[in-house]
């Protein structure tokens, strides 16, 4: 059997350590993974496709809520298993590319409707940290917007501080807040602006943990509420019944942000402690994706989702893009 390359396992291992993290990276990093595993094969011509399997395979394990993930791995799998099995590594090196230049085409386009969608004036509410929220606010800045934001900590991975770190080099001012205070601060806010790691075919955002928060207080407050969703992050499965699985990660992420006497005396006392990272926002509450094909209401996740289904049953992952 041909071992999978050192750098195959390293990505897989950077992103279930969440070294590479946030649903796009990480699909552009699982894009990249196949076209190094398809590039470094020196095997048999007819071993090919178990072969990139089982990259397939190591991949999917990583993280299992990012559908961005299963998307692109199914988006090159399926274009490879159509090919002969002569023509199959060059099938899989052509899909990667064009997944990895999908990737980076559709997060251009989010980045320019939702910097259109950002009013002169806005005081933006965020939650965890999402490139396409960052990247459509430094844009909007840059366009002459006056902007200021709302960012949370966002416990347990604390990712609000990357937001707050890249909004803050951009010149953006920046407000940090504990996730606690959510529902004080979203009434200073004229918007709510999250990312996505996955949207069901009737409308549901699956974001990180305490996004339903934001958009209940949102709702609350009358505050509209946005998220920032390229739409390979859309579920193909979804629409055939499955739900989209929500990580439970290690409980140390948590009393590692106690101090050792506190954690030891939690474990001392046997609690269980949960870490679910991610939650679901209903339809209800959203008042619109920003997606690739434009700003969209919840209500129209079936057809953006249709539209990503492959034209054979089976192979209903494979995503065909129609520009
Ligand atoms: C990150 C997260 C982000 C989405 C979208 O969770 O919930 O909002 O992944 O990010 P984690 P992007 O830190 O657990 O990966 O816009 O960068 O794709």
């Amino acid at each position: 059997m041909v071992l999978l390359p050192d750098e195959i396992v390293r990505i897989a291992q950077d992103i279930s350590g969440m070294r590479i993290r946030g649903a796009g990276r990480i699909a552009k990093a699982v894009a990249e993974a196949m076209l190094i595993a398809a590039q470094k094969y020196q095997g048999k011509p007819e071993e090919f496709k178990p072969y990139l399997k089982r990259v397939a395979e190591l991949l999917l394990k990583t993280r299992p809520t990012a559908v961005s993930l299963p998307n692109a791995v199914y988006y090159i799998l399926s274009r490879t298993d159509s090919a002969p099995p002569n023509e199959a590594r060059d099938a899989a090196i052509k899909a990667s590319r064009e997944f990895l230049q999908l990737v980076e085409d559709s997060h251009r386009r989010v980045v320019e409707y939702g910097s259109r969608l950002i009013g002169d004036e806005e005081v933006i509410f965020t939650h965890c940290h999402s490139k396409a929220v960052t990247d459509t606010i430094i844009k909007a800045s840059r366009d002459g917007k006056k902007l200021e934001v709302i960012v949370t900590e966002t416990r347990p991975f604390l990712q609000g501080r990357i937001t707050l770190r890249e909004l803050s080099a951009a010149g953006i001012k920046v407000i940090h807040i504990p996730d606690s205070a959510i529902r004080v601060f979203i009434k200073e806010a004229t918007m709510a602006f999250v990312g996505a790691d996955a949207i069901t075919s009737d409308g549901y955002l699956i974001n990180k943990i305490g996004t339903s928060i934001v958009a209940l207080a949102a709702y609350e407050a009358g505050v509209p509420f946005y998220s920032a969703a390229e739409t390979i992050k859309f579920s193909p499965m979804s629409l055939m019944g499955s739900d989209v699985e929500i990580e439970f990660r290690d409980p140390s992420e948590i009393t590692g942000l106690y101090s050792a006497k506190i954690a030891e005396e939690l474990l001392g006392l046997k609690v269980e402690v949960l870490n679910p990272v991610f939650d679901l926002t209903p339809p209800n509450q959203i008042t619109a994706y920003v997606t690739d094909l434009g700003v969209i209401p919840p209500q129209l996740s079936v057809v953006v989702v249709r539209q990503l289904l492959g034209i054979s049953g089976i192979r209903g992952h494979a995503i065909i893009h129609e520009d």
